[in-house]
């Protein structure tokens, strides 16, 4: 291992105390503490569906009804969910960064409020890669909503999750009521789209404004230390900015639960840190 000292708590914090700049990109293991499902792996599954099949522009041309209801399921659920102590101790980083004169940036893939149920707002360097859960836009024209938390979303929604709530649609053994678009919002603007959920699914493009203020934030200056917290960088853009951000005295820090697999630690290099565990228990640690 480049870094023997990979894993040693004081030798990361005197490296986080000493940083000047950091970066933070964060995905679904992060929320996986407060019993939100990951994306890849086991629970990448709705009912039968891969969660990343049902998250394309196709899949909702071809079924809104069926995406609306697996976006039903994930509001619900993270309203009823609450944020954990690595929500936590990321919003108290941004808060002590801004004290001290620190330039913090935090990447979030997440959509599911719980950043900011924690107390971390764009002020404090959040920036919403992948949209958020509670945003609202039309299929087909310009028209988009800020922080709708309707729970289910309209009465067609409540219509299907009827028995037992939209808990239940997670299982696979109860029968879905088909969803037509006619039964779905219709968009206040043009009148012929639908609303959709704001989040950025797969071939779309993330907020032009937000990426061109990452891009000039990364070009600000050498980054320090760059967090890669509980997800599985392979999605893009996103992943990219660990690199974008990588110069010669940067140090990579991966916290999640795979950190220390052996194919993991190979690619550490001589700066790099690796923590294994849950975020939500070795953030607090490592952020103290
Ligand atoms: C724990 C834990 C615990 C578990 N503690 N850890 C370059 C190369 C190749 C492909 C592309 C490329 N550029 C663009 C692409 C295409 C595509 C892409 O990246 N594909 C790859 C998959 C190959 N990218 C796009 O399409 C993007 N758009 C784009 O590039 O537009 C450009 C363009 C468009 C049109 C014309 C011209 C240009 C958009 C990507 C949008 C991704 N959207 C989703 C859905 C969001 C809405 C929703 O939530 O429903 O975002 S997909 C899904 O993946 C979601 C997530 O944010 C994202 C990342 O997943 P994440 O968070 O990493 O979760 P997991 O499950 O993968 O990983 C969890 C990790 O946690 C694991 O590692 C666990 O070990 C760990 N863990 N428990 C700590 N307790």
């Amino acid at each position: 291992v480049a870094n023997p000292a990979y894993s040693s708590l004081p030798t990361f914090h005197a490296r986080l105390r000493s940083a000047h700049r950091i970066l933070a990109l964060c995905g679904a293991g992060l929320s996986a503490a407060s019993g939100l499902p990951t994306f890849r792996g086991a629970g990448g599954y709705w009912r039968n569906h891969e969660a990343t099949a049902l998250a394309t522009p196709e899949a909702f041309a071809a079924d809104p009804g069926l995406v609306w209801l697996f976006y039903a399921y994930r509001r619900h659920m993270a309203l009823k969910a609450v944020p954990n102590a690595g929500h936590r101790a990321l919003a108290a980083l941004a808060e002590r960064a801004e004290g001290v004169g620190v330039d913090f940036l935090c990447l979030s893939q997440n959509v599911d409020g719980l950043h900011a149920r924690a107390g971390h707002g764009e002020g404090g360097g959040l920036r919403l890669l992948h949209g958020s859960l509670f945003d609202l836009k039309c299929d087909s024209c310009e028209w988009m909503e800020k922080g709708n938390y309707d729970d289910p979303l309209c009465e067609s929604l409540r219509a299907a999750s009827e028995e037992g709530g939209l808990e239940a649609l997670l299982d696979p053994g109860r029968e879905l009521r088909r969803i037509e678009r006619e039964e779905l919002p219709r968009c206040p603007r043009c009148e012929t789209g639908v609303k959709r959920p704001g989040v950025v699914w797969f071939g779309e493009r993330l907020d032009a404004e937000m990426l061109r203020g990452v891009d000039e934030w990364i070009g600000e200056g050498e980054v320090d230390v760059v967090l890669v917290i509980g997800t599985s960088a392979v999605v893009h853009p996103a992943a990219s900015y660990v690199y974008d951000a990588r110069g010669p005295g940067t140090s990579i820090v991966t916290v999640n639960l795979d950190a220390e697999e052996p194919e993991n630690l190979e690619e550490l290099g001589p700066r790099d840190f690796a923590f294994a565990g849950d975020a939500a228990e070795l953030l607090p640690r490592l952020l103290e």
